[in-house]
């Protein structure tokens, strides 16, 4: 039960969920040794298994009157600490194995929030790209017909992630509401005047970057003049350059899945404003930004290449991959390194692959896994859920604090594991420790269900 076999012999197509048990299992074999109630409980077999799984038709009409079948799904991990909590990715990469990689992670990512939350994911293979807004109304009105019976404020609380924003939380918002007659904080990252949470739109990308400025205080550093390279150009990234902005550090790239920009001088708030009103009103694509920013460059990447050039052709002190899974390979990381990158705070999920992560450790990299370094989205999203169980709402200073003090205390949690079990400096094994731990006591003390 601490290797991974039995899972790739279960299951054997599913190599990004491979990928995210294996570095648990690695991280939590000095724990399994400790503790041979975990090893009689069968406790890795259990909490590799989702308790539910929902995979279902999503039918639905195009402008042109056409109809489409899409597929969906929800995997509802584990609610041993709460309801399952986790975010809708709309993607055409979506299949059943990336999802419970996503679910998987969530499941140790919410217990490090120290909210009550299990762990859940879901989503479609539906490509929103060039979609009008009539047809992503339609997509979300159906995706929900099903998936309402399923979930509820007490049972699953799904949210936002690639593809998934504000728009789309109003559509689902609104067919669950019909199809339930009840209102009720169901999803979270609803808008501000129907039950949001102030905060919750920025909420990962300012708690990358406050993860990254924890991880600097342990060298007596500040992100103050830091160079960051930053990918993707979506929600977490865009915040991510925000706080960055307020903390006085200087952003110099960000992406899409066409290519990046680097932009030499800095992204300034003006600069930001600008790429979150092409990339959040017009739907457009980063290679638009040079047609206002002419001394920026944009370099398309072709994604067959065995390295990414943002990552390769650029100086800079901090790195925050905010886009998707894997896309930092062994190659990018030393390229990283031989750059002087040594902060990394992973706004994505698994952005970096197992032989990358090995090059930040042996490089003394301050790395910051997904699992600790971008749950102030899911941290917000619990809070979202206090704020409407109480039928109030916080102030944005209040939201924000309670975000940097989850983030400063999953940190700690993370430090002090890693310091417990041998493993100093090493927030992977802190993380995966710290959140598998408090997940699987759980399960114990509820019997085997
Ligand atoms: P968005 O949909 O807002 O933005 C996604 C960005 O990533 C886009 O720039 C997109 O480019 C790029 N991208 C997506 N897929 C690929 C791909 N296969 N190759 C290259 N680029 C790609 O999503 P978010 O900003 O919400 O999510 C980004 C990451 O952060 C994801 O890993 C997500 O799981 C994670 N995350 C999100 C949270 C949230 O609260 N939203 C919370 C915690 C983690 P393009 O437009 O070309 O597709
Ligand atoms: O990966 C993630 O943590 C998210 N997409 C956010 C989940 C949530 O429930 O807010």
């Amino acid at each position: 039960m601490d290797n991974i076999n039995f899972v790739t012999e279960r299951d054997p197509y599913e190599k990004e969920f491979h990928q995210a048990v294996a570095e648990v299992i690695e991280s939590v074999r000095p724990v399994l040794e400790q503790n041979p109630l975990y090893r009689n409980e069968r406790i890795m077999e259990r909490v590799v298994e989702p308790e539910r799984v929902i995979l279902f038709r999503i039918p639905w009409v195009d402008d042109q009157k056409q109809v489409h079948v899409n597929r969906g799904f929800r995997i509802e991990m584990n609610s041993a600490i709460g309801p399952y909590k986790g975010g809708l990715r709309f993607h055409p990469s979506v299949n059943l194995s990336i999802l419970k990689f996503l679910a998987f992670e969530q499941v140790f990512k919410n217990a490090l929030t120290s909210l009550p939350m299990g762990g859940g994911k879901g989503g479609s293979d539906f490509d929103p790209k060039g979609k009008s807004d009539m047809e992503i109304m339609r997509f979300c009105q159906s995706f929900m017909s099903e998936l309402f019976r399923h979930i509820g404020p007490n049972t699953d609380v799904p949210a936002g992630d690639i593809g998934v924003g504000g728009r789309e939380i109003g559509y689902l918002f609104g067919m669950y509401k019909k199809l339930a007659n009840e209102f009720t904080g169901v999803l979270t990252g609803k808008a501000l005047n129907w039950g949001g949470s102030l905060i919750r739109p920025e909420a990962t990308g300012y708690g990358s970057v406050y993860f990254a400025a924890e991880m600097l205080t342990t060298r007596n550093e500040t992100l103050e003049g830091k160079r960051c390279l930053v990918s993707g150009s979506g929600n977490v990234s865009q915040y991510t350059m925000e706080k960055l902005l307020h903390l006085g550090a200087t952003p110099i790239s960000f992406s899409d899945s066409s290519g990046y920009i680097y932009d030499e001088v800095g992204i300034d708030r003006e600069k930001l404003d600008h790429l979150m009103y092409l990339k959040n009103v017009q739907r457009g694509r980063v290679s638009e930004y040079v047609e206002n920013y002419p001394e920026a460059v944009y370099v398309p990447v072709d994604q067959e290449l065995d390295h990414n050039p943002m990552w390769k052709d650029h100086k800079g002190d901090c790195a925050f991959p905010s886009a998707t899974q894997n896309e930092i390979n062994e190659i990018d990381a030393q390229n990283l390194v031989t750059n002087g990158v040594y902060v990394v705070s992973e706004g994505a999920n698994m952005p970096t692959n197992p032989e990358g992560v090995d090059i930040f450790l042996e490089n003394k990299v301050l790395y910051g896994p997904g699992k600790a370094a971008n749950a102030g989205g899911v941290s917000v999203s619990g809070l979202e859920m206090s704020q409407n169980s109480m039928r109030l709402n916080w102030p944005r200073e209040e939201v924000d604090k309670r975000l940097k003090d989850i983030m400063k205390n999953i940190h700690k949690m993370c430090m002090e594991t890693a310091d417990q079990y041998g493993a100093s400096g090493n927030y992977v094994v802190g993380a995966n420790i710290a959140g598998f731990v408090k997940v699987v006591d759980a399960m114990i003390d509820q019997g085997v269900v």
